[in-house]
């Protein structure tokens, strides 16, 4: 793939002139959105309000209760939207317009205004008017914290706390391979406009029940390794989760715990849900981009970090997909 080299100054200016240009901005994110999305929009919508644009944060489910912590009163969750109250859209963290958490089940290309799309995905199909995409960054609000810097624009302390909330969560609290020098310039910079550093992590890291504990080292005792314990996997079945009282939403960072297993290279969580098979996929071998194999899978996402949903398959076919995919990615010594 060919890299395009980003004039910085010039996405600023053209964010800034976008921005100013527009009355009421409805602030959009990806479906089951993570603390890097949910960041995103809280951010944005502190930032824009107090440069006097009128501004919302939508998503249409109810979000797990440690981001919850972090949510401005104004968000609206699942209810209906008239796009006529706005004349823009920022979609921040979403790759794929598919992938839109839209109000009133419209698609993406039916939405009556102009979308300014700002991410970190690799793989970002650029699908809006105005595409800011920079996949050196570990989370989008990094990005937005770059631009804020540059473009003067107000960071109030709750504005930096729900940046650093996408940052930490993004980079597994600075131990991901995605964290830079920039990172922690860029996190340092948010400590200082008095973003809750601590808050975040007591939330994110030191707030789970016993039963999710529990549950993981259920996970942990049925845990499935392959090509000589390079590969460890998941598989987590509706049954199990009922059995221990665990939701879906729950189970998003689960894939992560088997970071912690020496010798592990590449994760995956194959996960039966409402939707079809969701796997998860993780690598720590910069040599295994297992985007690879979420691509297989017809998914995408990061080099190290990516996913992908399959229909009408089950959870033993899944299995095996993995294993045919996983084989074809790992380098043989
Ligand atoms: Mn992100």
């Amino acid at each position: 793939m060919k890299k395009m080299v980003l004039d910085r100054n010039k996405i600023f200016s053209q964010i800034k002139k976008w921005i100013t240009g527009k009355k009421s901005i409805l602030l959009l994110t990806h479906q089951r959105p993570d603390g890097d999305a949910l960041g995103s929009i809280f951010a944005m919508y502190h930032c824009l309000r107090e440069i006097g644009i009128s501004t919302l944060p939508y998503v249409t489910d109810n979000i797990p209760e440690r981001y919850g912590a972090f949510m401005p009163e104004a968000a609206i969750i699942g209810e209906s939207i008239d796009f006529r109250n706005f004349d823009g859209v920022m979609s921040l963290d979403c790759a794929n317009k598919k992938r839109l958490d839209i109000p009133n089940n419209t698609a993406f290309d039916d939405l009556p205004i102009p979308c300014c799309n700002i991410d970190h995905h690799i793989d970002n199909l650029n699908y809006g008017e105005l595409n800011y995409i920079d996949d050196k960054c570990s989370a989008t609000t990094e990005i937005l914290s770059i631009i804020f810097q540059n473009l003067s624009l107000p960071c109030s302390p709750e504005c930096a706390t729900a940046l650093l909330l996408g940052i930490i969560t993004d980079t597994g609290g600075y131990r991901f391979n995605n964290t830079t020098a920039q990172t922690l310039e860029i996190a340092s910079w948010l400590m200082n406009k008095e973003g809750d550093h601590e808050r975040v992590i007591a939330k994110m890291y030191y707030n789970e029940s016993i039963h999710m504990l529990k549950f993981q080292a259920k996970l942990f005792d049925e845990i499935q390794f392959a090509f000589d314990n390079r590969l460890a996997y998941f598989l987590i079945t509706d049954e199990l989760l009922h059995r221990f009282g665990v939701t879906a939403e729950d189970t998003e960072d689960v894939v992560d715990i088997a970071r912690a297993i020496k010798g592990v290279e590449i994760i995956c969580r194959i996960q039966e849900t409402a939707d079809g098979i969701r796997y998860s996929l993780r690598s720590m071998n910069p040599d295994i981009p297992i985007i690879e194999i979420a691509h297989q899978l017809g998914g995408g996402g990061h080099e190290m970090a990516a996913g992908a949903l399959q229909k009408d398959i089950t959870i033993k076919k899944a299995e095996e997909l993995l294993l045919t995919y996983a084989g074809e990615c790992i380098p043989q010594n």
